[in-house]
């Protein structure tokens, strides 16, 4: 281990863990997979999905260990905590956001005490309004000019906005209500918004503009080249323009959109997804009912991650497999590959939520952190990847840890049998092969086929991906990020380096836009040199 990051906390655990990192269970050994019916014990089962973790690098004693160490942190406790309103976003003795954190307090809809009952009132008060929304539009209250039903929606945002919804829209694109669909613009390049508007019939639109500030640059950008499109096709854009935003926001103006909904200050973009962020887009797409089942798969997860018992507790075993990869065996990325072409957009959401939250170098004191904080997030779907990247998690210099994600079965349930086989068979296959070989190995006297082997990973199963299990599945990585944070004793909940940027672009704007002319300055210099046509 690096000798800079030694100094892990949780201080008796984090000892026994270091020294149990000098020698990590070898899975390359004869029947490493199948002593002590490790395959079979090293489960767990929640929410209607199953972790297999007998391919990482751990025993019995590890596991112990580790779970000692989510006691220490007292773990469970912080997030009991923040489920029941305690301010956890906040650094202390320094300016910081000082909030709640309770996306979790929009699908708490299920109990009769609600954790946080406050602000699960609220979310239910979004979702009441929604309901309406959608039966107005599905009985036809609510129409285009020439009284037709609107098919298409453009949602526009950028970063939490953006991210978290898509992905699932991708995800769930089979359960979408006949004739509806979704169009996403994001990035302020012009070229986004306008290969959208190519696409759509701007006359049965809806425009979702969502931006929790309502000042995102981008999105407003991209909300005025919308609004003129309707404009020029003799379009009202009050008929068709809708908003997510902050109460309170300036975007937060019932006279400009048809209708607006609320997310509040305590829902962090990157986690809310299950807020109105996600919730009207989906609504739209594939009806209320389906988004109530979407919640409720998060909420299961929620009352889970509840759980003192690691092994049993899904989110806290996840957190810290992820934690013995990262500060105790070293390995500085982690790689989500899910097996299902639905879930493609699902590891840059990932990557937002994990990178955004646990990105940082100082703790919740604001001192410099003494271990290693976040990894590198990154993933792409399989079994595409096998056919690029897959080398390098097999046979190159860096150990990367794998969280794989499959389903059993399809979502179409369409499938053709080729050369013996099933498409759905032969997808699980390589994924379960993968997960061997990668944590096997293999021996060969040319060292070029030579295997190493003890690359750990982990497999998550779902039975199938549906609203519910989509909505478990979001609910455990958001919990597992949250609770890393928390042996790590950073603010997941804060993103100083997003500010950073939304400021240094407007300096570059400025002499872009010609309002600074000024041209010693180092920005006006690296802008001469960018934008000089390169000779060809
Ligand atoms: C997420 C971040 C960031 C944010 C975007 C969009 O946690 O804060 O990605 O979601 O910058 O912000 P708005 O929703 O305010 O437009």
């Amino acid at each position: 281990m690096t000798e800079k990051w030694q100094n892990l906390i949780g201080a008796n655990a984090g000892k026994r863990l270091r020294l149990l990192a000098r020698q990590p269970y070898d899975l390359t050994l004869p029947e490493a997979l199948v002593v002590k019916n490790r395959l079979e014990r090293y489960i767990c089962d929640c929410g209607g999905m199953r972790l297999l973790y007998a391919t990482q690098r751990v025993t019995d004693e590890v596991l112990d260990a580790l779970q000692d160490l989510a006691d220490e942190c007292g773990l469970v406790a912080q997030f009991q905590k923040m489920r029941r309103g305690a301010i956890m976003n906040r650094i202390s003795g320094y300016e910081s956001e000082n909030r709640q954190v309770l996306h979790t307090a929009c699908r708490d809809l299920f109990s009769d005490l609600p954790a946080e009952p406050g602000a699960t009132d609220q979310a239910r008060g979004e979702l009441a309004k929604l309901k309406v929304f959608l039966e107005e539009i599905d009985s036809g209250k609510i129409t285009t000019a020439k009284g037709e039903q609107f098919t298409s929606m453009v949602h526009v945002g950028i970063g939490g906005s953006d991210l978290g919804p898509r992905s699932i829209y991708e995800a769930l694109r089979p359960y979408g209500q006949f004739g509806r669909e979704v169009f996403f613009v994001s990035n302020v390049d012009p070229d986004d918004a306008f290969a959208v508007l190519a696409k759509v019939d701007l006359s049965k639109v809806l425009v979702n503009i969502v931006s929790k500030s309502g000042t995102t640059l981008e999105t407003l950008t991209n909300e005025k080249i919308v609004r003129e499109a309707l404009q020029k096709a003799g379009l009202d854009p009050r008929r068709h323009c809708i908003a997510v935003t902050g109460e309170g926001s300036p975007m937060d103006n019932p006279e400009e959109y048809l209708r607006s909904f609320y997310m509040y200050d305590y829902i962090g973009g990157r986690y809310s997804a299950t807020s109105m962020v996600g919730a009207v887009m989906l609504g739209f797409f594939m009806g209320y009912d389906q988004v109530v089942e979407f919640l409720r798969g998060a909420s299961e997860i929620d009352m889970v991650a509840e759980d003192l018992d690691m092994r049993r507790n899904l989110p806290l075993l996840l957190a810290m497999l992820g934690i013995w990869n990262h500060n105790f065996l070293d390995c500085s990325t982690l790689a989500i590959l899910p097996y299902s072409q639905a879930l493609h957009r699902f590891p840059a959401h990932l990557q937002q939520c994990d990178m955004e939250s646990n990105g940082k170098s100082i703790d919740r004191d604001g001192n410099l952190v003494s271990c290693k904080t976040g990894p590198v997030i990154w993933g792409e779907p399989g079994t595409n990847g096998q056919h690029a990247f897959y080398q390098l998690l097999h046979q190159g210099t860096e150990v990367v840890p794998v969280e794989f994600i499959g389903c059993r079965k399809s979502q179409k349930g369409m499938d053709v049998e080729v050369a013996g086989s099933t498409s759905q068979q032969k997808l699980n296959a390589n994924l379960f092969a993968q997960c061997m070989a990668l944590a096997v190995g293999q021996k060969n006297s040319n060292p070029n086929k030579q295997f190493q082997g003890n690359r750990p990973s982990s497999l998550l199963l779902l039975d199938q991906l549906t609203p519910k299990t989509m909505g478990a599945l979001l609910a455990l990585y958001e919990a597992k990020i949250v609770f890393q944070g928390f042996v790590w004793n950073i603010n997941s909940f804060d993103q100083e380096g997003v500010q950073l940027g939304k400021v240094l672009a407007g300096r570059f704007l400025d002499y872009l836009s010609g309002k600074t002319r000024e041209d010693s300055s180092a920005e006006a210099r690296f802008l001469k040199v960018a934008l000089k046509t390169t000779d060809q």
